[in-house]
């Protein structure tokens, strides 16, 4: 493919040609090495569930050596990678807990409680006694969190019932009647622990358990449940209360951060543990003289991923870019040190690094990269390993060749920091405000966009161009991860962006001082969104499903993705996809997920290519709610 077609970043692009000058490998040119794909793949009709197999179905052949059709091993594909995106959100919510409750102990003395009001808020939805001292709220916190990872009983999620919104707990509930009464099977969607939903779609899924598509599913309805009103919900506020609840701040963002004459660090990855601390280690003023030492003019840490959402909306660490920046980053010649934990880190980085001084470094004890430093990280001794980290950039510093540096100069600025907490302060402490205005109209409705990148689509193109379209038709975008770091790179969430705007949606953010595109933070803060959600439907006294909300994944890959949309679809939120997902191979699934369920659960997915007849029909989903409204 010509340059110009693979992304709609300037900065990406200069890279791309530096890349190509000098022979560096992206993962554009694995991906054409990879085409075209495997049909039975992308179709979802092929299964290794087991060793009889592998078994790839077609239309003369229509079922594999056990006798399974394609709609159940299209369904069983389907539910093992929600499954897998439901555990990374997930064991990443557990370790926020696990370590939260050694902080309500006093077990830990290397993080703290940083946002009490957030702590009694949570306890409060938790039906906790608030007038306890802190550290006893915080351990009764912390007991519910870790018991929904596993308790045993039937009863659903203390947190899915603490933050759920009323009517969408009743339709869970009568859904799960008609599915009985319909099937005479049980067919529980409501999650009971995190850990076992997932365990139990692994279950379900090997040969010769659950080989019925809509038993399947909804399985994996339970288990996407499980993520966003669980694992990924216990993230985000547990990491609120330890690091803080974001609030609105001015960030920077693209490879322009990246600075000539300072030791530069990337953070990479997901959990706010790790890179929480490396912020704080590099910010200290003794790591600051070291830098100096060696001739920097200090130490400048920039993010990729979700870890940059993290620390973006806290701290206002500038973000580098997202998930397909993380090899270019690299290529800048400027990058010391590229830290990472999980998920989203391209095995491709270790080798890449090794052209450079960069000291490509691995942390967790769940991920481990080829010719990666690993240096442990250890929530025990949190500084102390953050402060090496930052001292092995330092000496990195003075091996960078000057030959190679190349910065492309592309650096925006955005208004982030969007919790939930924060819009209902900017809103004089209730959601009626916007609420008003969503009913006389200057609002028409809200679309949340999250997830990825994916080579296969043009980078940032869908995501920039689907939000411009929006906010045209007076629709406000809100939205998380890869998404947020591409809107905040084009220049869409500057407050002069409102002038983008259609003139009702324009008028309330001028009025409110907000830019028509809200940074609500990375994956895990998807639940931001359902809270948000949620409290809009209970101050309605509907469900979900009444408000005039779209969700979108654009430019999604990862099986994280799989999960998100799936609880959104399951919150009840019509869910727009590009790539198609693989279900393509059994027309009983497609009808289920883009059909089907919406009877039952008000929530389905559509796949559309083209943002802007994405857009139209958004604003058609939209108007068509406000109806009943
Ligand atoms: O959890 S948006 S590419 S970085 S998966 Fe990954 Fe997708 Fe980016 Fe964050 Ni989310
Ligand atoms: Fe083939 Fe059935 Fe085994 Fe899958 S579970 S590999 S379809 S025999």
């Amino acid at each position: 493919r010509e340059l110009g077609d693979l992304s709609v970043d300037p900065a990406v692009l200069d890279i791309l040609s530096l890349a190509r000058k000098e022979d560096y490998e992206t993962v554009w040119d694995r991906l054409e090495r990879q085409s075209p794909h495997c049909k039975f793949g992308t179709n979802g009709v092929c299964c290794r569930n087991c060793i009889m197999g592998p078994c790839r179905v077609t239309e003369k052949n229509p079922r594999g050596v056990c006798g399974a059709d394609a709609a159940t091993i299209v369904a069983r594909n389907l539910i093992r990678a929600l499954a897998a995106g439901a555990a990374a959100h997930s064991d990443h919510g557990r370790a926020v807990a696990v370590l939260f409750n050694e902080v309500a102990r006093d077990e830990n003395k290397e993080y703290q409680i940083s946002d009490e009001a957030k702590l009694k808020a949570i306890a409060e939805k938790l039906n906790i006694d608030t007038s306890q001292d802190i550290s006893s709220i915080a351990r009764e916190v912390a007991r519910m969190a870790l018991e929904d990872f596993g308790k045993q009983d039937e009863a659903p999620l203390n947190f899915l019932k603490a933050y759920a919104p009323q009517k969408r707990k009743e339709t869970w509930q009568k859904v799960e009647q008609i599915l009985f009464s319909k099937t005479d099977k049980k067919m529980g969607i409501l999650p009971r622990n995190i850990d076992r939903e997932i365990t139990e779609c692994m279950h379900r899924t090997t040969m010769g358990v659950d080989n019925q598509a809509l038993s399947i599913l909804a399985q994996g309805v339970r288990t996407a449940l499980a993520d966003g009103w669980g694992g990924s919900l216990i993230a985000t506020e547990l990491q609120d209360v330890l690091f803080g609840t974001p609030d609105k701040k001015v960030i920077k963002a693209n490879l322009g951060v990246l600075k000539e004459d300072q030791v530069n660090i990337i953070v990479h990855g997901h959990e706010p543990i790790l890179s929480e601390q490396v912020v704080a280690a590099a910010m200290s003023p003794e790591m600051q003289e070291k830098a100096k030492q060696v001739g920097a003019k200090g130490i400048n840490v920039a993010g990729i991923c979700c870890t940059a959402n993290e620390v973006l909306m806290r701290r206002g660490v500038p973000v580098a870019g997202n998930m397909i920046h993380q090899e270019l980053a690299i290529m800048t010649g400027v990058v010391e040190a590229m830290v990472v934990d999980v998920q989203c880190i391209f095995p491709s980085l270790g080798p890449l690094a090794k052209c450079f001084h960069t000291r490509f470094i691995s942390t967790s004890d769940r991920a481990a990269f080829p010719e990666a430093i690993h240096v442990q990280f250890d929530e025990h001794h949190a500084r102390e390993v953050a402060q090496r980290i930052v001292e092995m950039a330092i000496d990195a510093y003075s091996e960078r060749d000057p030959q190679k540096v190349h910065i492309p100069k592309e650096v925006e600025e955005a208004v982030v920091g969007f919790s939930v907490e924060e819009i209902i302060k900017i809103l004089g402490g209730s959601p009626k405000p916007l609420v008003d205005a969503i009913l006389a109209g200057k609002i028409k409705g809200v679309v949340g966009i999250v997830g990825c990148n994916n080579p296969k689509v043009k980078h940032d193109a869908f995501h920039i161009s689907l939000t411009r379209e929006l906010i045209k038709k007076d629709i406000l975008v809100i939205g998380t991860g890869c998404w947020a770091i591409a809107a905040a790179k084009a220049g869409l969430m500057k407050i002069e962006a409102q002038s983008l705007a259609g003139e009702g949606l324009k008028e309330v953010c001028q009025a409110l001082d907000i830019p028509p595109v809200l940074h609500m933070g990375s994956c895990v803060d998807c639940s931001r969104m359902l809270v948000l959600a949620g409290a809009l439907a209970d101050y309605l006294k509907v469900d979900i499903s009444d408000l005039p909300l779209v969700g979108s994944a654009p430019e999604w890959m990862t099986e994280k993705a799989v999960s998100i949309g799936t609880y959104f679809v399951a919150s009840g939120v019509p869910v727009h996809l590009w790539p198609m997902p693989p279900i393509g191979g059994s027309e009983e699934v497609v009808g289920i997920l883009t059909e089907g369920i919406k009877e039952l659960l008000g929530g389905y997915f559509f796949v559309e290519e083209d943002p802007v007849k994405t857009a139209s029909l958004m604003e058609e989903i939209i108007m068509e709610k406000r109806k009943s409204f």
